[in-house]
């Protein structure tokens, strides 16, 4: 683990909201893809957490979300922790055959089925540490029924803005990133211009492991840029920008063209400042499908069409049954 996010750690577990999410593995500012596996071992936190409840797991996933919470001598919060096994990726494939223990299972007509112990070291678990959580990451991780919204621009104005502007989460760990006070040995791109730059890095979702899951995000500069609902023409130098030079600088870094690249914005996002999510085509990523994610491309051909495209536009997102938009959607009887 690198020293920033060892400090990273020092301070979530010191109350520093600017630092929410906490991911437990190296970055590497050289080379294209990291690789965790040559990290130093770090103090084992979760020793010191203890579960409360299981937010969500999923067996096709291969994922578990947990809250908990740390132990009197670390402050006695409230933590989050995911822990998603990793892939198995083609460079590790020489190691697996020859160094695993295999145990057989079953034998059949058509094959045989066997547990394979791998070495620990290709056998990791991906494991993030949401310290302090709050009540929005602990709602925003359990598993809900989902409900479509039809959001007008009456609607927007009226019921979505107001509840944003009173409860949307803190982007201070968006600030820390343009401040140059976080994870600043991941940036891949960086474009200082005031109005149409942006700092392109490797979103807390992906491990860097490897290529095939590959997701980054690149944050705006402009501080004023709330979500989709507020770009008007005048951002499309901005948009432009980031389209063309995060799709080169991914190109560069990790040889993957544009046409296998996913570059969109969600709406509803969880964090009102602008940013844009690059995932690999292939990688079907929570939060990728046609209700909330919408592709850079379209928006500035909307954009190119009508400047006021997404301030009338009517928009639909869905929202988990226990959103507090919801209520006030319900309450609007808009839903
Ligand atoms: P979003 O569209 O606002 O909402 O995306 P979502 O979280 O529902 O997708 C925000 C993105 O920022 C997500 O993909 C997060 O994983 C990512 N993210 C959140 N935090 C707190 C950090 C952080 O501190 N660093 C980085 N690199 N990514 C983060």
């Amino acid at each position: 683990m690198d020293d920033t996010a060892a400090k990273r750690e020092g301070h979530s577990l010191q109350h520093d909201e600017s630092v929410q999410e906490v991911k437990r593995v190296k970055s590497d500012d050289r080379g294209a893809v990291e690789k965790s596996s040559e990290a130093p071992e770090a103090e084992n936190i979760l020793s010191a957490v203890t579960a409360t409840k299981v937010l969500k797991d999923s067996a096709r996933e291969k994922s578990i979300f947990i809250h908990g919470k740390l132990s009197a001598q670390l402050g006695d919060q409230e933590a989050v922790v995911i822990m998603e096994s990793t892939p198995i990726t083609e460079d590790t494939l020489g190691e697996l055959f020859a160094k695993s223990k295999l145990r057989l299972e079953s034998e059949g007509k058509v094959g045989t089925i066997y547990r394979l112990q791998a070495p620990p070291h290709l056998n990791a678990i991906k494991t993030t540490v949401v310290c302090p959580a709050t009540d929005n990451h602990v709602k925003k991780y359990q598993r809900q029924e989902t409900f479509l919204v039809e959001e007008t621009d009456a609607d927007y104005r009226s019921i979505t803005l107001p509840y944003i502007e009173k409860h949307c989460l803190s982007v201070q760990w968006v600030c820390n990133i343009l401040e140059k006070k976080a994870e600043v040995e991941r940036i891949v791109y960086e474009d200082p211009d005031p109005d149409v730059g942006f700092i392109l890095l490797p979103d807390f979702k992906w491990d860097q492991r490897q290529v095939d899951d590959l997701y980054l995000i690149a944050i705006v500069n402009q501080r004023n840029i709330r979500s989709l609902r507020d770009l008007r023409s005048t951002h499309l130098p901005l948009l432009k920008n980031i389209y063309k030079k995060g799709q080169e600088a991914i190109l560069q870094r990790y040889q993957l063209p544009t046409c296998q690249l996913r570059i969109y914005l969600h709406y509803q996002p969880s964090y009102y400042h602008l940013h844009i999510h690059f995932t690999k085509l292939s990688y079907e990523v929570p939060g990728c499908s046609g209700e909330r994610a919408h592709l850079l491309a379209d928006v500035i051909q909307n954009l190119h069409l009508n400047s006021d495209y997404y301030k009338s536009q009517t928009m639909y997102f869905p929202l988990r049954a226990d959103h507090g938009l919801m209520n006030k959607f319900k309450k609007a009887g808009r839903l």
